[in-house]
């Protein structure tokens, strides 16, 4: 499984249930015509992964022909909140997003489903008892890419280990999950032991501050686990600043696959990367289309992935769109 790489992002479609709600999906009044307009409020622009990600969504919504209304959050709850309750006041015909932290959601998209507005969660889901609060959830295992971080690190590593975690956003779903995958996997060797965990919220500047602190208060660490590139990409910029060889004296380990991680996968700087697609527009596209007309959809579609080696990247790095 290790040895898997999908270059182009292939579904999976696990349980098909009947997109309820009432007759037609709701929402659209307030488009014109046949028109479908969908708001979507987007995470931020933290990383790599996420300027891919909004890219996607920007053009495959041209394709489709879809009027997007399109908002970044800033990596702020809140700002999700009110773009989400603009587009309910616009009567957008679908709304999507991708939620910054799990929870908190309930009291928006109570009102969302009030309006008969539908909802598709992308990239990232909630943690909510209400299923019927959205219609379905596109994107990827966390927890799959977690255990493929660590599946590694247990077969590479030897002797006594000391790792430290660089987390993305406190609460975020990849954050929890790629930790907890992650820490599974590990607990198979005892000899492996995370020594600090903290967040860098994944970006580059918030890698490379919290690297620099952990370099001067950890006496020994041999691998970095980053919850994504970008975090990673910061983290090298620390190791090096301490004189020290990122890839060979500390040995580092991220998700997301972006061109810039990589580059640097190639470039023997990170060790090993886990990929996380972030081309997510097209399914995105498809999906609403079928829930505005109040079609079936799958409650969950997720995205297969792989893995890279520091080889794989250079032969697979040429052809990398993102
Ligand atoms: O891994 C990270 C981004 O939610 C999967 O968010 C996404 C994550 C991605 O900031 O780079």
């Amino acid at each position: 499984m290790l040895k898997k790489i999908t270059t182009l992002a292939s579904v999976v479609l696990l349980s098909a249930v009947t997109a309820c709600g009432s007759g037609g999906g709701g929402g659209g009044t307030g488009s014109s015509g046949d028109t479908i307009t969908m708001g979507f409020a987007q995470v931020g622009a933290e990383s790599g992964w996420r300027t891919a990600n909004t890219k996607s969504i920007q053009d495959e919504a041209k394709a489709a022909g879809i009027d997007l209304k399109f908002s970044d959050a800033q990596q702020k709850q809140e700002n999700q909140i009110k773009a989400i309750r603009s587009y309910i006041q616009q009567k957008v015909s679908v709304i999507a997003f991708s939620p910054v932290v799990e929870t908190g959601w309930d009291t928006v998209l109570l009102e969302a489903k009030r309006a008969n507005i539908p909802v598709i969660l992308t990239d990232r889901s909630i943690d909510s008892d209400d299923t019927s609060l959205y219609k379905t959830f596109l994107g990827s295992d966390f927890v799959e890419e977690g255990r493929r971080a660590g599946d590694w690190l247990v077969s590479n590593a030897s002797g006594p280990t000391s790792v430290v975690e660089l987390q993305g956003t406190t609460g975020a779903a990849p954050a929890i999950d790629r930790k907890k995958g992650f820490e599974e996997k590990i607990a198979a060797k005892p000899d492996i032991k995370v020594v600090a965990s903290q967040t860098g919220d994944f970006t580059r500047s918030g890698g490379k501050q919290v690297m620099e602190a952990m370099l001067k208060s950890q006496p020994k660490i041999d691998v970095v686990y980053a919850h994504n590139d970008d975090m990673g990409l910061g983290a090298i910029e620390a190791i090096k600043a301490a004189g020290k060889v990122p890839g060979k004296d500390i040995k580092i380990i991220t998700v997301d696959a972006v061109k810039d991680g990589m580059q640097a996968l190639a470039n023997g700087e990170i060790n090993f990367i886990v990929e996380c697609n972030p081309l997510l527009g097209k399914q995105l596209m498809d999906l609403a289309k079928k829930v505005v007309k109040g079609e079936e959809v799958p409650a969950r579609v997720v995205t297969e992935e792989g893995t890279f080696t520091q080889e794989q990247a250079k032969a697979a790095l040429p052809q990398r769109q993102y």
